[in-house]
């Protein structure tokens, strides 16, 4: 048995009743076989077997309480995955699905995505089972009081650097701010996705689906073609969807459909994005609203959008989302590209489809890296107290999701895997970290 197939074997047998962190596994193993076979040194350092434990797991109770008086208790989680090529880096995401298993999946996802920026960042991840949805903002405002409360004791500017994902966007980051100030007395970036006035960085709150645009627009001109005149679905209307939304319409593709965890609606105009924004930024209602501001579009009720057809494929809601029906789905309708803005949201059955059938599939870890990379640029700017423009952080954003796209489709020719980006993107984002952590010794 190979080397690889040895530790994924152990690895999957001791958590098997963690499924999404067994498929996290699987599919980065499987796909780095060949850098693991041509790099013997790395068996004899048991690079995999540390690879695929966190650094630490911490895991702490949460109470709070609610508008009327009733005390509840959640359970809150901080992976700190692995720390070789910088601090742990990573979002907190507040969804009744979230456990450990979650946790460690993004976590883990979040290495070689980390690495792939070319940034100083290590890979991370957090967050409760709590659920926002129908809560007060006092109520939201208390549970982040509450959590921060414990994680406070293990991150910091240096070490471990939180930010926002699915369920916590600028108000939670706020709260969460304000909680570890009162707590420590230091206002320093220790976290990221910060409002303007107290450290932020300007398009950050874009940077997520913005950079998912630039890279499946750097691999659609890589193959002679582009983004222009394209229909495109998009599944999610969380931060990730809207900004894809707005930076694929300003490149010229018309996008016809958005989502949440109620279905979708389909626009055959293409969506208003002013009028999602109101749904979902300001109003935080349900889908089918947006097709009573905009009676002319449907609402599909418990269903998603893979069977629409288009050229273009942004699954941006959650892991899973798109399994090996909506692949045939998609592929049977002439979709040539699929960018994932989520994380692992297609299942190994649907890359392997897509992949076979010679689609442009470009993989979260590298699709949807820009979020984290322009987190790393609001380090950077918290650390030299400076700020740049909006235009600055852009550039620089699509400079990295550029080179992100050469990174993978050069290490997918090296592997002899050409526009394989599954292959491309692990092997490139992994090679940095292995021959960091082999510099460091065995720790
Ligand atoms: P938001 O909370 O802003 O939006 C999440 C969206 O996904 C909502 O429309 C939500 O619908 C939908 N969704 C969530 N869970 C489910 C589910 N179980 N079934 C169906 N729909 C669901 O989160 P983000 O936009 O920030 O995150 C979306 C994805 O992008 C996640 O996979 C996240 O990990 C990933 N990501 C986010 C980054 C960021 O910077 N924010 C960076 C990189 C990746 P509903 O409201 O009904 O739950
Ligand atoms: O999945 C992700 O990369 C994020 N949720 C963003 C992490 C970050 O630190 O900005």
């Amino acid at each position: 048995m190979s080397y690889v197939d040895e530790v994924l074997q152990t690895t999957t047998e001791r958590w098997h009743y963690q499924p999404e962190f067994c498929q996290a596994v699987t599919e980065v193993l499987k796909s780095i076989e060949p850098a693991v076979e041509a790099n013997p040194h790395y068996e004899k350092g048991a690079l995999l077997e540390r690879l695929v434990a966190p650094e630490k797991a911490t895991l702490f109770r949460v109470p709070w309480i609610d508008d009327n008086g009733k005390v509840h208790v959640n359970r809150g989680y901080r992976v700190q995955f692995n720390s070789a090529i910088g601090p742990y880096k990573g979002g907190l995401r507040f969804h009744p699905s979230v456990n450990m298993s979650i946790i460690k999946f993004l976590g883990f996802e979040q290495i070689f995505k980390n690495s792939l920026t070319g940034l100083p960042i290590g890979g991370g991840k957090g967050g409760s089972d709590f659920d926002p949805k129908g809560k007060s903002d006092f109520e939201i405002m208390r549970f982040c009081q509450g959590f921060m409360t414990e994680l406070y004791k293990v991150i910091g500017p240096n070490s471990d650097v939180p930010a926002g994902d699915i369920g916590v966007g600028g108000r939670e980051i706020g709260y969460l701010f304000g909680q570890y100030k009162k707590i420590t007395g230091r206002h320093e970036g220790v976290l990221t996705g910060k409002g303007l006035s107290y450290g932020g960085s300007l398009a950050r709150t874009e940077a997520t689906g913005y950079g998912l645009v630039y890279l499946a627009s750097a691999m659609l001109n890589a193959h002679n073609n582009g983004l222009d005149g394209k229909t495109v679905v998009v599944s999610g209307s969380g931060n990730v969807a809207i900004y894809a939304i707005e930076k694929a319409q300003s490149l010229g593709a018309k996008v016809v459909t958005a989502s949440d965890s109620s279905g979708y609606i389909y626009d055959a105009d293409g969506i208003d994005l002013a009028i999602l924004k109101q749904v979902k930024e300001k109003e935080r209602a349900r889908i089918v609203r947006y097709t009573e501001l905009k009676p002319t579009a449907k609402f599909f009720a418990g269903e998603k959008p893979w069977g629409v057809k288009c050229d273009v494929a942004l699954p941006c809601a959650t892991q899973n989302e798109l399994g090996l029906d909506g692949a045939k789905a998609l592929v049977n309708n002439g979709c040539i590209a699929v960018a994932e803005g989520a994380n692992m949201p297609s299942t190994i059955d649907a890359t392997n489809y897509f992949i076979e059938n010679k689609i442009l599939f470009a993989p979260g870890k590298a699709a949807n890296a820009g979020g984290v990379a322009t987190s790393a640029l609001e380090m950077s700017q918290n650390s030299a107290r400076i700020i740049w423009t909006f235009d600055q952080v852009d550039a620089k954003l699509k400079d990295i999701m550029e080179s992100i796209y050469g990174h993978m489709a050069d290490a997918a020719v090296e592997y002899g895997h050409k526009d394989n980006f599954v292959v491309g993107a692990n092997i490139a984002g992994f090679l940095k970290v292995a021959d960091a952590m082999m510099a460091q010794g065995i720790v």
